[in-house]
């Protein structure tokens, strides 16, 4: 499945990048094997699915520097008319060629011997270090045959580059064409969360929960889910990626949800904390109020000239402000933040970013975690703020223990202000009562 997107222009801005003689090289995974002779449903690399499209396993794109006069190398499963009639038809050399626009396109088994030819001349190969346990054997074999041939000078690279950092900063700020995919992911997920709203009540399992949304977000055309759906009822909201959805949900109980569809290879990403019998006790209602606040006020801070720590750094002032009024902390809310007691609670970060991956590339802080990244137009992130108190945490008022809550939006940066892609899905208390 090729989108409809420029894939040509973002090689080029790639090309422009790679300094000197390079070349940067993409692959997509081989299939993972799970068992007997079925294989893990197959997800190809983002890199390659994000400059080329490209979603056969095993393809690999070699994307030349700008200098060069090829502009990209393909290497792919050569057609097999037998095979092709057990697994579906392969793309070959000539579609790697006609459809995703390679300069020229090579059996896959010659990968070796034909990036031999390519790196003889060039300087320095990019690749993504995280497959580098794949990768980067053969590339030491090419690259060492290379600078022992014969007597003359040595030939070949001396420099493998992490291409992260390149690819991390184009990918964290989406194009035209990725926003409008991000909108479809976030319609699904949005969607998928209505569905559950409708089906909600006490002694339903969490699966029937997370059955629900797997089909909401399958049946309206997504890939299925971005990652492992989160339907914890009760005190396993209080565990942050309870992922074994096996209790029923009990009349009285909160349910947190974290889930999103995976449409065109790009993620959505919610959390929404309902009662599961339509009504707030008033202690679940002083606690998911408080969350609410925190997430709508740090939305308010996903603006141009923000960065990335901006919406968190709004929510522990939130928070500081809440825990201290609920008396949860005696201490004043200047002291719960110098002395970091609200990390008790709310343990993990505000925002990440959200693209083809859910916690999506790109950096987000400097080194030792200052320097947060700038919020720029065309930046998506989430904003998800909790609050978390275990079921036997003394420290806590009793009416508070074992509830967790955590809301999350999807929000687009944009000049005009913050968009949240996930608005559809009501958050308000009077909303999600019923
Ligand atoms: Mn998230």
């Amino acid at each position: 499945m090729m989108l409809n997107m420029d894939y040509a222009q973002r090689r080029e801005r790639l090309a422009r990048q790679l300094p000197g003689k390079s070349v940067a090289i993409l692959m997509n995974p081989k299939p993972a094997h799970k068992t007997g002779d079925q294989d893990y449903a197959y997800r190809p690399d983002s890199n390659m699915l994000y400059f080329c499209g490209m979603d056969e396993p095993g393809a690999v794109a070699v994307i030349m520097s700008a200098d060069q006069a090829k502009r990209m190398v393909m290497f792919v499963l050569p057609r097999d008319p037998e095979r092709e009639r057990w697994v579906g038809p392969r793309y070959g050399c000539e579609g790697a060629v006609a459809q995703f626009k390679a300069d020229e396109a090579f059996d896959i088994g010659l990968l070796k011997d034909k990036l031999s030819e390519i790196l003889f001349a060039l300087d320095g190969v990019y690749f993504d270090f995280s497959q580098a346990s794949e990768l980067s054997p053969m590339l030491f074999e090419v690259v060492e045959k290379l600078r022992h041939r014969g007597r003359h000078a040595a030939e070949g690279p001396r420099a493998f580059c992490d291409l992260r950092d390149i690819v991390g900063e184009m990918r964290r700020i989406k194009d035209a064409d990725e926003i409008e995919a991000m909108k479809r992911a976030a319609a699904v997920s949005v969607a998928g969360f209505k569905d559950v709203c409708k089906m909600l009540r006490p002694g339903i399992g969490e699966w029937e929960v997370e059955a629900t949304l797997q089909h909401g977000f399958r049946a309206r055309g997504a890939i299925g889910e971005s990652f492992g759906s989160i339907c914890a009822g009760g005190a396993h909201a209080t565990t942050l990626h309870y992922e074994a959805n096996r209790d029923r949900l009990n009349d009285g109980d909160l349910i947190l949800i974290d889930a999103g569809a995976e449409v065109d290879y790009y993620a959505g990403d919610i959390s929404r904390t309902y009662p599961v019998n339509g009504r707030f006790t008033d202690a679940q209602r002083d606690i998911y109020a408080l969350v609410l606040k925190a997430q709508k006020e740090a939305i308010k801070m996903c603006v141009v000239g923000n960065h990335m720590k901006s919406p968190h750094e709004r929510v522990r002032e939130v928070f500081a402000d809440g825990l201290h009024a609920l008396g949860i902390f005696a201490e004043e809310p200047k002291e719960i933040l110098e002395k970091n007691l609200d990390f008790e609670f709310f343990f993990h970060g505000t925002s990440h970013y959200l693209g083809m991956d859910t916690h999506d590339v790109g950096i987000a802080y400097g080194r030792g975690d200052d320097a947060p990244a700038p919020l720029l137009p065309g930046v998506v992130i989430t904003v998800e703020p909790g609050l978390y108190f275990t079921e036997n945490d003394a420290r806590v008022p009793e009416k508070y223990r074992g509830i967790g809550i955590r809301i999350e939006d999807d929000v687009l940066i944009t000049e005009d202000g913050p968009v949240v892609l996930t608005a559809d899905l009501p958050k308000e208390i009077e909303d999600i009562e019923k």
